[in-house]
This record gives C-alpha cells, structure tokens and sequence, in this order.
C-alpha cells in the first residue's frame, strides 16, 4: 500500500484541503479518495491554535466511520479527550481555540462533538505501524526498544511528548531531546510535533511538523517514494516557535 502521512494541522483546515488537492484527492463524497488507492495517514495533533479545529476533527470522523483513519493521536488529541471526559484540565497552550470553537455551538451538538470525541480518540493506536513493521506513524517519535514493547505507559509518554527530561525551558515549555539522532532501527518512522522549517529526515525517521499554525508550512510525506510535497501556510510566520537542529 503507497500512503501519504500528513503532519500537525493544528486546524489549518484550509491548508489541509489544498494539500489533499495537490496530492491528487478528491474530495467530492466528503473524504479524501486518491486515484491510485493511495491512503491518507496523520501523525495526530489536528487540532487547537488554527482556525479550523472541529471542521478538521470531523473530517478525521467521517475517515473513522468509513473504516478510512489512519491517525497516531497528540498530546493535543489527549488533552482534548481529557476535556471531552470532564477532567479539569487548563484551557491554554491551544485548546482554549478548540473549546472556543466548541461553545459556539448549539447545547446539544457541543454535547454530541464530546461523546462522539470521545469514542474516537478512545479507538486510537499509541502508534500505527504499516507495511509489515517496517514504517510506523506516531506523533512525537518513538524508540526503538519501545517498539511492540510492553510498556504501555513508557510507549504512552514517549509517543505523545517525545524525549521528555521533566525540565522546562524559561518560556515554561518542556525540554526535548533530540531522539531521532540516536535511532538506529529498521523501520522507518514518520513523525511531527516539533516544528521544523524543512521536513528533516534522518537515520531512518523523517518530521514532517512543518509548523503550519506558526506560518510555516503543512507538509506531508509519499511513502514509499519519500518525497516531500508541501502546501504554505496562510498564518504569520513566527520564526521562535520553530527548532533548528545542528
Ligand atoms: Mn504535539
């Protein structure tokens, strides 16, 4: 099977339908259908920040109720589900857009949003993997002894905020290490949730968070074939929210 791994949207709606064009979906039925058969697959985080969030949530519904989705939850995804769930959880660091969104609606559709919310992220993957093992999806990355491994809280971490020390940088924000320098695995692995201005590939992985909601770009990636096709983003450009790596 040839997929097309999309990265952040954080409700860049927009932009995700101009990449889905450029990639050569239709969008007619109302979910993305490829000429060649060719699959979508996302490395979570579809919403909060963006404008867009609950149209680019319900398009992931609709890919779920067609048996479609192909998607390795966020941390956003997660903090939502722990909002969908009633927990009191801080409506900051972008899902106060998302519940903005959400109590703009009628009573009875924000309440149907959450139960439906809530039966979607609960059918997740920690990390989807494809072709046999050999490529894996998943949002913030993972290590290679934690893949198929049984630690399901250690694999929970990891894959939802990376290679995280517990420290925080002086903005408030959490210290991440660069785990893909030390990957040594066979399968390759697609990942986002650090923004980067240039989808960077290496030993084997490839982040593909291009920084969309910070004016960068939304980016996927054609497996098998590697390339990278790119739409720009239509917000301003923060250059502070993006990682150079050395
Ligand atoms: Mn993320």
């Amino acid at each position: 099977m040839k997929y097309d791994i999309i990265g952040d949207i954080h409700g860049c709606f927009d932009e995700l339908i101009q990449l889905l064009q450029k990639l050569g979906y239709s969008l007619d039925t109302g979910i993305p259908i490829h000429p060649e058969g060719r699959k979508i697959a996302f490395v979570g985080d579809a919403m909060d920040r963006g404008p867009n969030s609950l149209k680019t949530i319900e398009l992931m519904f609709r890919l779920q109720d067609n048996r479609e989705l192909i998607y390795s939850p966020g941390n956003h995804c997660n903090k939502f589900y722990r909002f969908a769930k009633g927990n009191n959880v801080q409506l900051q660091h972008g899902i106060e857009t998302t519940v903005a969104e959400l109590h703009a609606l009628p009573k009875e559709k924000q309440v149907n949003f959450l139960n439906r919310y809530q039966s979607f992220y609960e059918s997740l993957p920690l990390y989807v993997s494809l072709n046999n093992g050999n490529l894996i999806i998943v949002h913030a990355g993972i290590r290679e002894n934690l893949i198929g491994s049984k630690n399901h809280k250690k694999i929970r971490t990891f894959v939802l905020y990376g290679d995280i020390t517990g420290e925080k940088l002086p903005d408030g924000r959490p210290v991440r290490k660069d785990w893909a320098i030390t990957y040594r695995g066979k399968p390759f692995i697609v990942y986002g949730h650090t923004p980067v201005q240039e989808a960077r590939f290496i030993n084997n992985t490839v982040n593909i968070d291009t920084g969309c909601v910070f004016g960068g770009k939304l980016t996927a990636i054609r497996y098998p074939e590697m390339e990278v096709v790119s739409v720009p983003s239509s917000l301003p450009f923060m250059p502070d929210r993006f990682t150079s790596f050395p």
